[in-house]
């Protein structure tokens, strides 16, 4: 946590009040059984945080790879602060999990950094199908929650950026 009481820097901190912010969600429905649990733990974020969910967009893509070519255009459309990428990439169940979940990891930062709207990695990536269910709202929390939690605060933070 930084110390908001030493010197006379200047620091700035996004709050979690999701207040108007509007919000694209790209779920991805590779192992879609999972991803639900996302979605459903991303939209109960915004809910949570005083966010209107009326005004919540979601896109369905195939897999996870498709996730950043939906991402910008989603952020280039000017109607959202934020984009949140939620996707599961199960190792166990590919031979090609690096590509698909470094390609899904890569475009999805080249899509905040191109178009300056925060884009959220909400993907989770596992060694296996257990790890994936931890996530997705059982002993290790809800990584779809947490994204949507990190878009409030990044929607926040870049207003005084
Ligand atoms: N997509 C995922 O989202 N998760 C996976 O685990 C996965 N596996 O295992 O292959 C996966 N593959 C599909 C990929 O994202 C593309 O949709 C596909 O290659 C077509 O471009």
């Amino acid at each position: 946590m930084p110390d908001k009481t030493a010197g006379s820097h200047r620091t700035l901190e996004g709050s979690l009040l999701a207040g108007s912010a509007r919000f694209a969600i790209v779920a991805a429905r590779f192992n879609d059984f999972l991803v639900k649990h996302l979605v459903d733990g991303a939209i109960d974020a915004i809910r949570r945080h005083g966010g209107d969910i009326g005004k919540v967009t979601l896109a369905w893509v195939p897999g996870a790879f498709e996730i950043p070519l939906a991402a910008k255009k989603l952020a280039e459309s000017g109607k959202y602060d934020a984009v949140i990428c939620l996707g599961a990439v199960i190792r166990g169940s590919t031979p090609h999990f690096e590509y698909v979940a470094g390609e899904a990891a890569k475009g999805i930062g080249q899509v905040g950094l191109s178009t300056g709207v925060p884009c959220i990695f909400g993907v989770i990536t596992t060694e296996n199908l257990e790890q994936a269910i931890e996530r997705c709202g059982s002993k290790m929390g809800n990584k779809g929650f947490e994204a949507a939690v990190t878009a409030i605060e990044l929607v926040n933070l870049h207003k005084q950026l």
